[in-house]
């Protein structure tokens, strides 16, 4: 397959790709108390593994990278990650009860809204996806 039309391919699935990346699934639960959680999946197709160091949206004041831990009493908690990385030939899923983007100071939105979100990674460098708003389920 040529470049272009796996580019075609990527396009019309949702999915936004970079060199040696690509993003899908991209979602944004529905903001409450102007906060939210972002999640996607990303598939790093590349040579060598790729790290997320930046997320920004003109919607959102600040983002964190947040992992779900389960306490001693069964309670759940986010915490700070250090960072995401995705491995060559493998994916990064961020998923609701896991790892998430924690979007802070959001703007409202309704469920079905698109938001841009800036994703810039050590490698593949910068893109621009769009999530789409959905009603907040299983918890961040
Ligand atoms: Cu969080």
């Amino acid at each position: 397959m040529t470049r272009a039309w796996l580019l075609l391919a990527l396009l019309l699935a949702g999915c936004v790709a970079t060199e040696g990346l690509s993003v899908a699934e991209a979602r944004i639960s529905e903001p409450f108390a102007n906060s939210a959680a972002l999640y996607f999946a990303a598939t790093n197709h590349g040579a060598e593994p790729d790290r997320l160091l930046a997320v920004s949206a003109d919607a959102v004041e600040e983002t964190r990278l947040h992992e779900v831990t389960i306490d001693g009493n069964g309670f759940a908690t986010m915490t700070d990650a250090d960072e995401f990385v995705v491995e060559t030939d493998a994916d990064l899923v961020l998923e609701p009860g896991s790892r998430h983007v924690m979007l802070l100071g959001m703007r409202a939105f309704d469920v079905g809204d698109v938001v841009e979100v800036e994703l810039v990674w050590e490698h593949a460098g910068s893109m621009i996806i769009e999530a789409e708003v959905v009603p907040a389920g299983a918890g961040w």
